[in-house]
């Protein structure tokens, strides 16, 4: 076992304390009013994707998105990202729905407020608000950075985080034709992914797949995600998709269609895996219970955040339902928050974690993540917080609004 030592000085209220720390040993434990949010900027920034990316529902080109730098009271402070779209074509939150409630409802709530330990934030921004749960998750995962910060630890660490590498898998958006796809599906089995997963929508579907599998032959790992472009009235047809022998099938209906999942799932082979449905633990023992699935998709910004995916990650491990994380165009700031959650236990399957060169020119963080040969991710470990430096100042250079909140005083400024 590889322990990697490292001394760490605490300054709280101006005082060092001095510790030697393990990073594969937790370190003492939190102490009570450790939290304490002092501030959080909210910014908007563009950036553009390398490529358009297609799903059922809508294209995404260049990306509108909101960051939020975190302050804590004694100095620490960190980044976390929001994983809302611009349109709501996925789920009902937008990137405006979200600063909104951030800047009413959620920020208020913790601004100026010990807070024991990150752990805690859900339950906070839970009490009589409903919804609102990539809001919520930004907010809370970026405590969890926080706390990783205050306690110089690797954020995986902190979460419970088992393994060194996460494999990786890619999410190749629609393409114009079959042919094109199966070239998509071809490079990226040869850059090393462990999973191939294609999106599909009515009238692209059981061709693009089948001329993939034929392409890839028996043994690779594929997948297709419809992002709930079908009804139960489409299930003779999706029972086609059976003969591809995908390892799964993400989201054919629509987030709320339980018993209909249900009745697909009795008539396919293909294991079915839910995404937009999964949008707390209550629901994933829905599932379970219903048989509306067999795996599940975990993206913490779907779930408001890490304690919610932690939840959802145990009751699927002590049901025997595989878990793995899924993407949602992230920068290198969100992609840091999934793959210290993707080295929890339970994410056996490859997660939708590209490097950062497969969406942008240049990535806000350095360095860059990047993909081993063999397709795997590897979890930072010896340095605290996210284990990557963001890059303020191309930050600065991107933002088009921003917006400071604090106890005290709320700053606005667009540019
Ligand atoms: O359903 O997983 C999805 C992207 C946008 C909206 C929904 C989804 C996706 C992806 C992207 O599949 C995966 C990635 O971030 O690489
Ligand atoms: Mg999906």
């Amino acid at each position: 076992m590889d322990l990697n030592w490292y001394t760490k000085v605490v300054y709280r209220s101006g005082v060092p304390r001095i510790t030697l720390g393990a990073v594969v040993c937790r370190p003492p434990v939190t102490v009570p009013g450790m939290l304490r949010l002092e501030r959080v900027t909210l910014r908007e920034i563009r950036l553009a994707l390398k490529e358009p990316f297609r799903i059922s529902s809508g294209v995404e080109s260049e990306r509108r998105i909101l960051l939020l730098a975190l302050e804590d009271a004694d100095g620490a402070s960190t980044w976390a990202e929001c994983v809302a779209f611009p349109r709501p074509n996925y789920t009902p939150e937008t990137i405006d729905t979200a600063w909104l409630a951030i800047r009413e409802w959620l920020a208020p709530r913790l601004l100026g407020r010990p807070v024991a330990a990150a752990s805690d934030v859900h339950n906070i921004l839970a009490q009589d608000i409903r919804g609102h749960n990539m809001a919520k998750a930004v907010l809370e995962m970026g405590c969890w950075g926080l706390e990783a910060e205050i306690q110089r630890e690797p954020l995986s660490l902190l979460l419970g985080g088992t393994r060194l590498r996460v494999p990786t898998g890619i999410s190749l958006g629609i393409q114009p034709a079959p042919e094109l796809l199966v070239e998509r599906a071809l490079a990226a089995v040869a850059a090393g992914y462990r999973k191939i997963k294609l999106k599909i929508q009515p009238g692209q579907d059981i061709e693009y797949v089948r001329a993939v599998r034929t392409a890839l032959g028996a043994e690779l790992e594929i997948m297709a995600d419809a992002n709930a472009a079908y009804s139960i009235d489409d299930a003779d047809h999706l029972i086609e998709l059976d003969e591809s022998r995908m390892l799964m099938l993400e989201q054919p209906f629509g987030a709320d269609a339980l018993l209909q999942l249900a009745e697909l799932q009795r008539r396919m082979t293909t294991p079915l895996c839910l995404d937009e449905s999964i949008i707390d633990v209550s629901r994933a023992r829905d599932m379970i219970a219903l048989g509306s699935g067999k795996i599940i998709n975990i993206k913490p910004g779907r779930v408001g955040g890490f304690a919610a995916s932690k939840a959802i990650h145990d009751v699927c491990r002590d049901a025997g339902v595989p878990v793995w994380c899924g993407g949602m165009l992230e920068t290198g700031i969100g992609r840091a928050y999934n793959v210290a959650l993707a080295s929890l236990p339970n994410f056996s399957m490859p997660g939708d974690l590209s490097p950062s060169a497969r969406y942008w020119a240049r990535d806000i963080v350095s360095p860059e993540w990047t993909m081993d040969a063999e397709g795997m991710v590897h979890v930072p470990r010896t340095k605290p917080g996210l284990g990557v430096e963001i890059d303020v100042d191309f930050i600065e250079s991107l933002t088009t609004r921003s917006e400071v909140l604090s106890s005290r005083s709320v700053t606005v400024s667009v540019r």
